[in-house]
């Protein structure tokens, strides 16, 4: 299932603030937020990054950004709004080379980022 520390959150070796799961998916809080909400929605499968997709995973990438969409709505915030953000590789800032989409609430966020 992949030897990053998500893998690691995904079989529960460590622990995380868990908020979503189902058979494919899984949220969590990230320890480090950058706003008052912000969730990482991971696949199961260990996708690296964005550029390791292949066409087979359409589906489970559409379903990933869905699960952040319902839970945003779930959770109210859906309506005042969010940002949804994949970093890919280095010039990108991605740290953690196990696919991930961050949602991120709870406050007005800066366009362009950094
Ligand atoms: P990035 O897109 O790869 O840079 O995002 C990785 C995120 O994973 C980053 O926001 C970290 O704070 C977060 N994170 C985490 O939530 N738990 C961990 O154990 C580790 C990183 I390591």
């Amino acid at each position: 299932m992949g030897d990053t520390i998500f893998g690691k959150i995904i079989r529960r070796e460590i622990p995380a603030d868990i908020v979503f799961e189902n058979d494919e998916l899984l949220a969590f809080r990230d320890v480090n937020p950058q706003a008052p909400v912000h969730v990482l929605f991971i696949p199961k499968k260990p996708i690296a990054t964005l550029d390791d997709a292949i066409p087979e995973d359409a589906a489970l990438l559409g379903r990933l950004l869905l699960a952040a969409a319902d839970y945003a709505r779930r959770e109210g915030f859906a309506a005042q709004g969010y940002r949804t953000v994949v970093n890919c590789n280095e010039y990108g800032g991605q740290t953690v080379f196990h696919l991930h989409v961050h949602l991120l609430a709870g406050r007005r966020l800066h366009w362009p980022p950094g």
